[in-house]
Formats: C-alpha cells, sequence, structure tokens
C-alpha cells in the first residue's frame, strides 16, 4: 500500500484518541505541512517552535471552524523528521471531522495510514525499527511493567545491545575475511581461531541469556494465562466471580451452565493477568457443551497455569470427569472448594473421583467460593507463582515475537559457525555462518528490512500513530 507512489505526500490524522475529549491533536506531516496550515488558519502558521493561537477556517467558504493552539515544527526537528504541524483543537467528533474535511479541501494532503507517521520516522532515520514498534507497545500499554518495558526499547537500551552484538559479528567476519583473502594460507591461525571462538561463544551465550527472558517478556507483554479447571458443578463460575470481584460468569447449580470460555483481566504482581473459566470437564452427549469441554482442554493447554477445582463436599458423585488432554501440571494449583458446607473434607477424598488429579506436590487450598474464607490465600498463591516465574533481574530484550524469532535464527547461525570452527571448515563457511547471524540480528533494528516486512509491522499500528 505505502510503496505506491502517491502524489501528495503529505498526511492528516488524528492523533489523539477517538470519542469526546477536551482537546484533540490534529496531526500533518510532509512536504506540504506548512502551506496546508496556511490556508487553514487566519494569520498563517505561526513561527517554528512557537505555540501560538489561531482561528482554523475553511479555506472554501471561511467558514470559522474552531479556534486552536497550532504548532509548527519543520524537519528534520520533528517526530517524523519531515515539516509538522498539530493542531489542538477542541476534541469532538464533528470539530475534527471539520478541521480534517478542510485539510483536504486544500488538495495538498491525504489521510494517514496506520503507523505511516512513525513509518516515516524510522524512514527518516529518527528511530530504529525496534523503537518504532516499541512506540506502539507504550500505546498498547496497559500495567505499568508493560509501560516500562516498552519505555526502555523506545529509549534504545534494547537497540543499543542489539547493534553491539552485530558490530562483534562483523568484526570477527573482517578478521576471519584477511585469511580468506591470503588463499594459500588454507588454515585459520590459531591465535584468530582463539579470538574469534571466543568471541562467538560469548555471544551465543548472550543471545540464550535473551532468548530465556523473553518468556517474562511475554508474559509482561501479553498477561498471564490462568485457566479454571474442574467438573461441572466445582464452584468454578464462583471462584472467578469471587477473584473478579463481580458477577463476570454465571454461577448455577445446573451442572453444565458454563459452556463457552470466560476471560477476564486481573492486575497481580502489576502483571497482566488473563483468568479464564471454562466448561465442566466431563463426558456428555450434549454437542454444545462438548464444544465447551473442547474449548477448556485448549484452554488448559494454553494456559500458564491451571486452577483445578473439586467440590469437597461432594468429590464422588459427579462422576466420570476425566477428559483426554486436561492434564494436571507441576505447579498447577489444586482448589478444595465449599469448604463452608464441608470443613473437613481433605484432598485424599477427592484425589480417588478424579485419576487425573495425581499429587505432583501441587500446592493446596482450601476456600470457599461463596463465603470468601480462604480465597486471600489463593490470591497469594498465584502472585507467588508470578514472583517464582517472570520476576527477573535480567534486563529484558526481547519485546516481540519478532525479535524472539530473529535472535533464535542467529543463535542457529553462530552455533554452526562454532562447529565449523571446532571441525576445520574453511573461512569462507564460517564467515558465512556469521553473515547470516549479523543479518538477523541487523532485521531487528531494520539495517536491511524488505517492503513486506515494514507493511506488516506497521499495518498493526494505530492511525494517527
Ligand atoms: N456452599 C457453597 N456453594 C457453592 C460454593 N461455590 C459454588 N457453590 C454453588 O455450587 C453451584 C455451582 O457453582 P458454579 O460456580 O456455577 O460451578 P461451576 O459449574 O464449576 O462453574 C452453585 O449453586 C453455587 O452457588 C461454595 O463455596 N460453597
Ligand atoms: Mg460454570
Amino acid at each position: 500500500m505505502h510503496s505506491i507512489e502517491v502524489p501528495t505526500k503529505t498526511v492528516i490524522a488524528l492523533a489523539s484518541g477517538k470519542g469526546r475529549s477536551g482537546v484533540a491533536v490534529i496531526r500533518l506531516s510532509g512536504p506540504d505541512a506548512l502551506a496546508v496550515c496556511d490556508q487553514l488558519t487566519q494569520g498563517g502558521a505561526p513561527l517554528p517552535h512557537r505555540a501560538a493561537v489561531r482561528d482554523i477556517v475553511s479555506p472554501r467558504k471561511g467558514e470559522f471552524l474552531d479556534r486552536a493552539l497550532v504548532l509548527v515544527m519543520p524537519g528534520p526537528r520533528s517526530f517524523t523528521g519531515e515539516d509538522v504541524v498539530e493542531f489542538q483543537v477542541h476534541g469532538g467528533s464533528a470539530v475534527i471531522e471539520s478541521v480534517l474535511n478542510a485539510a483536504f479541501e486544500t488538495g495538498l494532503c491525504r489521510a494517514a495510514g496506520p503507523g505511516e507517521f512513525t513509518r516515516r520516522a524510522f524512514e527518516n532515520g529518527k528511530l530504529d525499527l525496534a523503537q518504532a514498534e516499541a512506540v506502539a507497545d507504550l500505546i498498547d500499554a496497559e500495567t505499568d511493567l508493560q509501560r516500562r518495558l516498552a519505555a526502555r526499547v523506545y529509549h534504545g537500551e534494547a537497540s543499543q545491545v542489539f547493534d553491539s552484538w552485530r558490530e562483534s559479528l562483523l568484526s570477527a567476519m573482517s578478521a576471519l575475511e584477511a585469511v580468506i583473502d591470503f588463499p594459500d594460507e588454507a588454515d585459520i591461525p590459531q591465535s584468530l581461531f582463539d579470538e574469534t571462538y571466543s568471541r562467538v561463544e560469548q555471544l551465543s551465550g548472550q543471545f540464550n541469556r535473551a532468548l530465556a527472558s523473553a518468556e517474562a517478556a511475554r508474559a509482561i507483554r501479553d498477561g498471564v494465562r490462568v485457566a479454571i479447571l474442574g467438573a461441572p458443578n466445582a464452584g468454578k463460575s464462583s471462584l472467578l466471580n469471587r477473584l473478579a470481584a463481580r458477577e463476570a460468569a454465571i454461577v448455577s447449580s445446573t451442572p453444565g451452565t458454563t459452556r463457552d470460555v470466560i476471560e477476564i483481566d486481573l492486575i497481580v504482581e502489576g502483571f497482566h493477568l488473563a483468568l479464564s473459566d471454562t466448561a465442566g470437564l466431563r463426558i456428555t452427549d450434549d454437542l454444545i457443551e462438548r464444544e465447551g469441554v473442547r474449548r477448556a482442554v485448549r484452554a488448559a493447554a494454553a494456559a500458564d497455569l491451571r486452577i483445578w477445582v473439586e467440590d469437597v463436599s461432594d468429590p464422588v458423585s459427579t462422576g466420570a470427569r476425566v477428559v483426554d488432554g486436561a492434564d494436571v501440571q507441576a505447579g498447577d494449583v489444586f482448589v478444595l472448594n465449599k469448604i463452608d458446607v464441608f470443613p473437613h473434607g481433605d484432598v485424599d477424598a477427592c484425589v480417588p473421583s478424579n485419576p487425573s488429579w495425581v499429587r505432583k506436590s501441587n500446592p493446596i487450598v482450601r476456600l470457599s467460593a461463596q463465603t470468601g474464607e480462604g480465597v486471600d490465600q489463593l490470591r497469594e498463591l498465584l502472585a507467588e507463582f508470578i514472583r517464582s516465574h517472570y520476576a527477573s533481574d535480567e534486563p529484558l530484550l526481547v519485546t516481540r515475537r519478532r525479535h524472539l524469532d530473529l535472535i533464535a535464527a542467529a543463535q542457529s547461525d553462530v552455533q554452526r559457525a562454532l562447529s565449523g570452527l571446532r571441525d576445520g571448515l574453511g573461512p569462507e563457511l564460517v564467515f558465512e555462518d556469521l553473515r547470516m547471524a549479523a543479518r538477523h540480528i541487523g532485521a531487528i533494528t531494520g539495517v536491511l528490512s524488505s517492503e513486506q516486512i515494514l507493511d506488516r509491522i506497521f499495518a498493526d499500528f494505530c492511525i494517527g500513530k
């Protein structure tokens, strides 16, 4: 879409959020930004970097549209690197619409596509690709941890590390090149071998640590997935409502009420936690319920943590509840629910009714979803799970799947280079592996990136960014 040459290079969009607000920001960027501003404002475009109040008028009819604060930021000292003008107008949808239409009347600008401002900033060297992605992550950040992670990448902390990895690969390559240029020396000299080997090995260790921290970064970015599972009527929906402190799921004494997966968001230890309530696990002939069970099994498999709920007052009555694919994993939490009815029930009474409840020293919480007794203990277990799994002192660099894949690719390149060195392969082959690794790392910050890759990355942005 963006690769097509369009006659008007100047773009305009609402940069602030949609909906009614005190003030809305409309941003213009491109070679004609100042010309558009001149036609739209009584008194013309203000001096650069000076906020000025101007009446906005429609160029054709001269109709007064709004009184705005106008900011002119000539390129290259602007967000996009191009001439940028921002209008702060009153934040009503009709006002915004009228100012945008007035700008289109000039014939000098068109509506910006998703992420087009940030893409221009990238293309003009104001941001590298990882930083450009971090702009979107900053906008999407809902928790403080998500914000901090995105802010560090936006600030360039991660790019510095990626660039240093690439530098290191490039200098190992240029050392090898010296040997390649003297073909009568068939082998790599020992000193160069040692130096190259230890350099590449060190890099490989750094890649490994970055890859290991990616799981924590993913949990910060996308949230930790927790699924509530168990037999029909065990009290799963009641527990979800209790944790959410609201009536998110329907609670009913009729078994099989919950049929689709219901998801709510909680913030625990600063982490975004996606908690899902599922259909009771049992073998059934009801087609819709069966689909619900299938989705429950899928949610169980996709979850980072499972909470298995058992009705301690009635551990055997629900009969066959073993469903293929729903397995207890180490670290999963067992909940013995309804202790208000049956305070002395214990886990051993529940195990025979549910063979999949094989105990793997899983933590057990006794509670009542109805009265709330014991629920704090479950909250504490969730917090502990997050602390032990995701709180890390390692600097988290890998904020996106794309980065993870590229580092993993570079890791296999350098592994190949290392074994090539050990096996005494020719320097050209090792050089080639290192070159591939450098390309993969370079792609994170966009040193070399194809139009298609850029299109895909910026398509995820919102319009106005
Ligand atoms: N006494 C008591 N009843 C409960 C408790 N938790 C759930 N129930 C009841 O058990 C029935 C099934 O609850 P529900 O949350 O719909 O179970 P689900 O099928 O696992 O989602 C409802 O009648 C609830 O009121 C509890 O802690 N104590
Ligand atoms: Mg339910």
